[in-house]
């Protein structure tokens, strides 16, 4: 089983899409995938997750109940997750981490990495909408630095794509079966 999991609205599902061609719902708003849903890749399940974070129209209690969920569902399956793909906005997710942190807070995108990884999750992350990105090189490097990830390690780890228009969508592909066929070292597991 393959997870994809991140912020709402940052592209998940039109990733999962633009990868597998099994028609997932996407949408403007953040919010749109409400249940988790499944669709066959190659013989492989790959689950479109809800997004936590905020979500337009839905009170602040069901976004934190939604996230909780999301969370009970990786733990209770840690097993079989065999690899999570966190989804990040390569625009905005530097700008956010900024303003977690200073509000003394741990972002949510950093806190999910350190949960996937706690639990021995294989974990990429697909930074997207690198078409809107400026400098991404800069913006790998800051990830890199706020996620824990070794800077010898940015390649391994961050993928950059464009899932609206297709960009390193089979690099992002030839990743996820390097890991799944053990080629890959992750550096995300706790024993390595
Ligand atoms: N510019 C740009 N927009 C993108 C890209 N990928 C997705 N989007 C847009 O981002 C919006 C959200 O896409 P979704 O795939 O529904 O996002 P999601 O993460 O599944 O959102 P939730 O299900 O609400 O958590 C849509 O308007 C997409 O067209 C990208 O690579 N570049
Ligand atoms: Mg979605």
């Amino acid at each position: 089983m393959i997870i994809f999991v991140g912020r709402s609205n940052v592209g998940k599902s039109t990733l999962i899409f633009a990868l597998t061609g099994k028609w997932v719902r996407r949408g403007k708003r953040p919010g749109v995938t409400r249940k988790s849903v499944e669709v066959t890749w190659r013989n492989k399940t790959v689950v479109d997750m809800p997004g936590f974070g905020f979500m337009s129209g839905v009170p602040k209690a069901k976004q934190e109940k939604i996230k909780d969920e999301i969370v009970r569902f990786i733990e209770d399956n840690a097993e079989d997750i065999e690899l999570a793909v966190l989804v990040v906005d390569g625009k905005a997710a530097p700008e956010i981490i900024e303003r977690w942190e200073k509000r003394g807070e741990i972002p949510i995108d950093v806190e999910f990495f350190e949960f996937l990884r706690d639990l021995e999750i294989p974990t990429l992350v697909a930074v997207n909408k690198t078409d809107k990105v400026k400098n991404l090189k800069r913006t790998l490097t800051y990830l890199a630095e706020k996620f824990g990830v070794p800077y010898s390690q940015i390649d391994e780890i961050f993928i950059p794509v464009s899932a609206k228009f297709g960009k390193n969508v089979d690099l992002l592909a030839k990743k996820i079966w390097e890991i799944l066929e053990g080629k890959a070292p992750h550096s995300t597991s706790k024993t390595t």
